[in-house]
């Protein structure tokens, strides 16, 4: 769609300026293909993977700071805030952090050296770019009642390596708002864990601001109520909320289907409906939510194209592979104009 098309849709950050910001991940081939769709519509930028530990510091020492940079620069020409994502994270981490020359493990200590030199070097860099960061990302166990999840973190540092990142990101830009990020943040089971996790950062005098929910979710799950529950939990310690990562599946968990080629009008309903429903619950909460983040632009690029289930597409965004507006969209503006 071209930008005389795009003038006559209603900016989706203008619309809930009052109520928080409306960011997107993108890439540098999304802000390639897409660039005047985002700059229109989102006033915040995530890097999707350029500032991962991996994208970020391939060997101890080489940083590769040119994708992250050209993501940065376009946030910058187009007036746009910055998340980061992010500094601690189990997966997307390069082996070497945890590995000495001859492949035996480092010590703990020298793990928390080389997390603090990494965090000072990447917050340093984009400390006027990027006003908050998930420091840490997804360390809660899913099931069972093991607090947190096994990883190489958990193993040589112990679960000290959460409160190190915190203190080295504060350290490193003390006016960067800190954030604990996961997924399947509105499961009971986990939103418990994830409560007692920060509250217990919180009691330790650890410098955290916010909690990220990364809000994965599909036109079937999680029902509001329980999206509505982990909310109030989670703002009842005091801190910011931030969705961070959302998209609305058009498939059930269970569902493995790779046969459709384009979304039903059944399907397109129903996330509309979804969608409607979602920012009628963000707004009446929006004393609490500073930014909803969508983890993508629009349906021709997100990561949920062949993930989890190889050889299927999936359109789980406002925007169709076209970049038009789709009933979704219309049905989120409705509501912010509601406001
Ligand atoms: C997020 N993880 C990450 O924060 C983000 O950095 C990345 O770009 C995309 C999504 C979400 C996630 C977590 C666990 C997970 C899948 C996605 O594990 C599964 C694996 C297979 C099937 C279902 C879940």
């Amino acid at each position: 769609m071209n930008h005389l098309e795009n003038k006559r849709i209603p900016k989706l950050s203008d619309a809930f300026g009052a109520a928080f910001d409306i960011g997107a991940a993108v890439n540098p081939r999304t802000i390639e293909r897409a660039g005047g769709l985002i700059a229109h519509h989102y006033n915040s930028l995530t890097a999707e993977n350029e500032m991962k530990f991996v994208s970020l510091h391939p060997a101890e020492e080489r940083y590769t700071f040119e994708a992250a940079d050209r993501i940065v620069a376009f946030a910058r020409e187009h007036g746009k805030k910055m998340r980061g994502h992010t500094l601690v994270w189990h997966n997307q981490t390069s082996d070497w952090l945890f590995q000495e020359a001859d492949g035996s493990t480092v010590s703990r200590e020298k793990l928390f050296d080389r997390l603090k030199s990494h965090i000072d070097t990447v917050v340093s860099r984009y400390k006027d770019d990027i006003y908050a960061w998930d420091v840490v990302n997804e360390v809660i166990a899913d099931e069972g009642s093991e607090l947190l999840r096994p990883s190489k973190w958990l193993d040589i540092g112990g679960p000290e390596f959460i409160a190190k990142a915190f203190q080295f990101a504060h350290e490193a830009d003390p006016n960067a708002q800190l954030f604990y990020n996961d997924y399947n943040e509105s499961d009971p089971l986990k939103r418990d864990k994830i409560y007692a996790l920060v509250k217990s950062l919180l009691e330790q005098g650890v410098p955290i601001h916010g909690i990220g929910l990364q809000a994965h979710w599909s036109l079937y799950a999680p029902a509001l109520d329980e999206i509505r529950a982990a909310i109030e939990k989670y703002a009842s310690l005091g801190l910011r909320l931030q969705l961070t990562e959302l998209d609305v599946s058009m498939f059930r968990h269970e569902d493995k289907r790779t046969d459709l080629t384009a979304p039903s009008e059944e399907m397109l309903e129903l996330q509309a409906a979804r969608y409607e429903a979602l920012f009628q619950l963000l707004l009446e909460y929006r004393s609490h939510i500073d930014a909803v983040t969508f983890w993508g632009a629009a349906d021709d690029y997100t990561w949920l194209n062949d993930f989890p289930v190889r050889g299927r597409k999936n359109w789980p965004m406002l925007f169709n592979e076209r970049h038009e507006p789709k009933d979704s969209f219309w049905r989120v503006i409705k509501q912010a104009s509601q406001v």
